[in-house]
């Protein structure tokens, strides 16, 4: 400034000596221009003298000849550190000062607010000055300012508020009115960063990330425990249990029918003859029960069929017991919350339960200033709700939710410090949005950068998280919450759990089904053949007795002759008793004989002139389970 007002001066005194000169008025609207004008600029380029800023020359109007200096601030004094020249542009002389940090003595005053865990006074009454405090931003603050070389006063905000825009006084408060009166050089705390706050204040690199959430009270009204017993199951299983339950008994009982093979002597100490299907329908549903209770039920199927019936059944009934005796078990020690309220959406659609958030901070602009629908719903009943749902301090916001019937929409990072700490609160749903915390600069702060930069190296270096874990996790008593509670949270098994126990029990039916029908074809197969050998029997072909036996088994009730075998139903009731046909026994058969039993597993006491009597006794009861008693009584 000085060298161009000099040379501007000597331009005059040039012109001066050379010209009168005739000062005149000057228009701004008509475009004439001083006379004497060109003439001044002409003795101005024509100036050469060694001036302040070096040597002074100029040609066609620029000057030429000179070198402007690059000075890097140090601590007490400005250090040259590079050289610009017109035509080469800038020079580096000294690059290493570029990186060096320096150690400027200067105090910075910070402003901050006491917010657990970020900053907090310490307990001992006598600490002056920055010993006060303590807490996560304190340590940060230590860490940065070692980094980037300054001292601090930590002053606290008069008015107790992070800062957020009035827009009846058009003012904004708070931290924020702070540094915008640049009455504090950084803020220090748990501000958020948000697009107002931006184009009144600088932020650094937000140092932790968060979001609003919502803190309520972990309801303690239990959910009447008289029929928990059948929670474990949800209804579609327990419809799906009572339909397999029907099916198995009622399979068992069709295919114990319709199997020959079902026929057992019910007497087996005693050769009475007569043989019985012990499935009858009661029975076969006694069968179902005492299994599915985990009891015996004195039935035990005694064909292949009905034996893959009952197997499978009693696969089924384990997986059932086991699954709802598992979560039984978690239904009665997994404690179940009942809360009125799932999610912010809930919160908007109810007007029972009262929310809220802290006042003047970001949580209560967010509201504010959201398009979304659901938020501006939420603001509209917290602006108008009488008494009013904001408050002043975070720890207000906490006591009214332990007193029950509130909600306080407040910072993830806070919510999480407290519910680690306090059991009767709780987080419900996610987050509602994405932000970060970061230290506030008065705008256009030269710290801002050498701040960000030193976050950046904290955080690679993992020493933000150290500080999080030291100020979150490892200090106070914490809440022995079982962590996994809310997803523990026991529920119904439905058939996605459980449901494919029912595809094997279907599979496993309709197995022994096949079973059955081969059973069935098999016996009556070897019947035919048997009754066709028989010299006093007439010929009786293999569907003849299949449809004979198909008959007796669906109809149970009357007799059917066979020429050689007549089988006879002589009770159709539960547990029906049916005697095999007579055989052309005689009524009293012969005396046991004294020789030893013929290898040939007959029975023994018979002569070989007995065999054809005792093939026909085979034929009737499968030589292999049952066989007559030689003074077997059969009916007609
Ligand atoms: N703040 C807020 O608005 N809500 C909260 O729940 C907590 Cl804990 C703090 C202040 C916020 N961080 C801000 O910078 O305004």
């Amino acid at each position: 400034m000085y060298d161009s007002v000099f040379v501007f001066a000597i331009g005059l005194q040039t012109l001066e000596q050379s010209h009168t000169l005739k000062l005149s008025n000057v228009s701004c609207d008509k475009e004439q221009p001083w006379d004497g004008g060109l003439s001044l600029i002409n003795y101005i380029n024509a100036v050469e003298f060694k001036g302040l800023s070096g040597p002074i020359e100029f040609k066609e109007g620029r000057r030429i000849q000179f070198k402007l200096d690059l000075l890097k601030l140090k601590q007490h004094a400005l250090v040259k550190v590079g050289e610009w020249h017109p035509g080469a542009g800038v020079n580096i002389t000294d690059r290493a000062a570029f990186f060096d940090p320096g150690t400027m003595n200067v105090t910075l005053v910070v402003t901050t607010i006491l917010e657990q865990p970020y900053v907090m006074l310490k307990p001992q009454p006598n600490l002056v000055g920055n010993d006060r405090f303590e807490g996560f931003c304190i340590d940060l603050l230590k860490e940065i300012a070692s980094m980037v070389s300054f001292e601090y006063r930590i002053v606290l905000v008069p008015d107790g508020k992070y800062g957020a825009f009035d827009f009846e006084t058009g003012e904004w408060n708070g931290i924020v009115r702070q540094l915008m009166d640049k009455k504090a050089d950084l803020a220090v705390g748990s501000m958020t960063i948000n697009y107002a706050r931006e184009s009144v204040i600088d932020f650094t690199k937000p140092f932790m990330n968060l979001g609003i959430s919502i803190l309520f009270k972990v309801p303690t009204d239990k959910e009447s425990a008289f029929f928990t017993f059948l929670d474990p199951l949800g209804l579609d299983i327990w419809i799906f249990v009572a339909g397999a339950f029907f099916m198995a008994g009622f399979t068992i009982f069709t295919l114990a029918k319709f199997t020959p093979y079902e026929l057992v002597n019910p007497t087996p100490w005693k050769h009475t003859g007569h043989l019985v299907n012990q499935l009858n329908i009661s029975n076969s549903f006694w069968f179902a029960t005492g299994t599915l209770l985990r009891q015996t039920s004195g039935v035990n199927p005694q064909a292949t069929s009905t034996r893959i019936v009952g197997g499978i059944w009693w696969f089924f009934t384990l997986i059932i017991i086991s699954s709802y005796t598992a979560n039984l078990a978690a239904f009665l020690t997994v404690e179940r919350m009942i809360t009125p309220i799932e999610n912010a959406e809930d919160l908007a659609g109810q007007t029972e339960i009262p929310y809220g958030t802290l006042e003047s901070g970001s949580t209560m602009t967010f509201f504010r200033d959201s398009m979304i629908e659901t938020y501006k719903k939420m603001w509209r009943f917290m602006e108008n709700r009488k008494p009013s749902v904001f408050v002043s301090t975070y720890e207000e916001g906490i006591q009214r939710v332990l007193q029950g019937n509130y909600a306080f929409l407040m910072e993830s990072t806070m919510l999480d410090f407290i519910v680690q700490r306090d059991c009767n609160l709780t987080q419900i749903g996610g987050l509602l949005d994405s932000k970060g915390y970061g230290i506030a600069t008065p705008m256009g702060s030269p710290w801002r950068d050498k701040i960000s930069l030193a976050i950046l190296e904290l955080q690679e270096k993992g020493e933000i998280q150290m500080l999080y874990d030291k100020w979150w996790k490892n200090t106070g008593e914490t809440c022995t919450r079982n962590e996994k509670g809310k997803e523990s949270k026991a529920n119904s098994l439905g058939v996605d759990n459980i449901g494919g126990v029912f595809v094997v029990l279907l599979c496993g039916l309709a197995f022994a089904v096949i079973i059955a029908i081969f059973e069935f074809c098999y016996n009556s197969k070897k019947n035919a053949l048997t009754e066709k050998r028989s010299a006093s029997a007439p010929h009786q072909s293999l569907c003849s007795e299949m449809g004979g036996e198909l008959c007796f088994a669906l109809r149970c009730r009357g007799s059917r002759q066979r020429p050689a075998l007549r089988r006879q139903c002589s009770k159709c009731l539960p547990g029906v008793t049916y005697v095999p046909a007579l055989l052309d026994i005689p009524p009293h058969p012969p005396e046991p004989p004294t020789r030893a039993p013929p290898s040939n597993g007959l029975s023994p006491g018979l002569s070989p002139s007995d065999r054809p009597r005792l093939y026909r006794e085979d034929h009737m009861f499968d030589p292999d389970r049952q066989r007559p008693h030689p003074t077997a009584h059969f009916d007609n």
